[in-house]
């Protein structure tokens, strides 16, 4: 079965068939050259997007191949799923390998490892449209925020969320990547293939890449919400809080991605962190209440961000609090069709009351 089905994938030739399907597609995401820090967080925090243009003047993007790096750091150790490989192991396997779902490098600790100044004057920086990440208002204590991902053709990302509500952007620096994504919303269930626990805590995502590809690849296109699009060589996808993504390697690649909490998706991030203790990710072991230290840094640092965001919260509850009231008094408007009822957040926030 799993020989069957890697032929199949290695068949379904993904620099060939992968990119004409998406040209096709009604469900292209954007390709921006720029964008500015007002134009992002008015429009287009809640929408992916793929910007052509930043990555372009990172000295990594000018100076980074397999070569280049082996040359640098064949001997440093990475983080591969469960091992930790030096750099040369790794690319002998990604070089040699068959696999049909291929071991893939993901490394939180790459800029201590390779000595890497991240900033507007060092080897790589946030591009300036996604603004300042709140995050950055807890120094030490933020939870891991960047890594360095390298992996041959077919390796890639099953369906997940991003950690504790944050927003990412994955800048491709070599290679290329397919990106298949979904808003999450109150009528709509999880991504076709993927199951999800009631209190959204487990996921569960049976399939490899390639089985879900040839499972379910075509059903989930044609659902509505479905955004795909190829991030290609010196391209920055934006991946925005809540949406589920799966990534798979079309070439060999080598990408840096950063996770971050726009101004505009606070409420949200504060929100999770209070109500979702137990779905917490990536803190180090001794910070025990993220959701007050968080709330108690942005204080000192950001007071009327803050209350905007708290003021946000309480809206976001007490719209819940009211539906759930029309439910129990049985308002049968506001009942939703076959899922259930909508607490009606309005976006990830949302909430199925079975
Ligand atoms: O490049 C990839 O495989 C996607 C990475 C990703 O989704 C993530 O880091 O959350
Ligand atoms: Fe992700």
């Amino acid at each position: 079965m799993a020989l069957y089905l890697f032929q199949l994938a290695r068949n379904l030739s993904f620099p060939d068939l992968l990119p004409e399907l998406v040209l096709r597609s009604r469900n292209a995401i954007p390709w921006l050259g720029d964008l500015s820090t007002l134009d992002f967080s008015h429009a287009w925090t809640d929408r992916p997007f793929i910007l052509t243009d930043p990555v372009r003047e990172w000295p990594v993007y000018r100076e980074w191949s397999t070569e280049a790096m082996l040359g640098k750091y064949g001997d440093v150790s990475f983080r591969a799923e469960a091992v930790d490989w030096p750099l040369k192991t790794y690319v002998e396997y990604m070089r040699d390998n068959q696999d049909e779902s291929p071991l893939y490098l993901f490394d939180r600790s790459f800029v201590e490892k390779m000595d890497i100044r991240v900033g507007r004057d060092g080897h790589y920086w946030a591009p300036g449209c996604f603004g300042e990440d709140l995050f950055s208002v807890l120094g030490e204590q933020r939870p891991d925020s960047r890594w360095l991902i390298v992996g041959p053709e077919r390796s890639g990302s099953t369906f997940h969320k991003d950690p504790n509500a944050t927003s990412a952007w994955n800048a491709v620096l070599r290679g290329s990547k397919y990106w298949i994504m979904f808003p999450t919303s109150p009528s709509q269930p999880p991504p076709p293939g993927v199951f999800v626990s009631k209190d959204q805590s487990e996921v569960t995502s049976p399939l490899s890449i390639a089985e879900w590809l040839l499972g379910f690849h075509a059903q989930a296109r044609a659902t509505p919400g479905c955004a795909e699009g190829i991030c290609r060589e010196g391209e920055v996808l934006h991946v925005p809080s809540g949406w589920w993504h799966l990534v798979v390697n079309l070439s060999p690649s080598i990408a840096i991605t950063q996770n971050f909490v726009p101004e505009s998706h606070l409420a949200k991030v504060l929100d999770f962190l209070k109500t979702k203790p137990d779905q917490i990710s990536g803190f180090h072991s001794d910070v025990n209440n993220a959701y007050e230290l968080f709330a108690k840094k942005m204080r000192e640092r950001y007071p009327e961000v803050l209350d905007k965001a708290l003021g946000e919260m309480e809206k976001m509850h007490e719209g819940k609090k009211r539906k759930w009231d029309q439910l129990v008094n049985g308002d049968e408007e506001h009942v939703t069709k076959a899922r259930g009822f909508s607490f009606g957040f309005g976006d990830e926030g949302d909430e199925d009351v079975p």
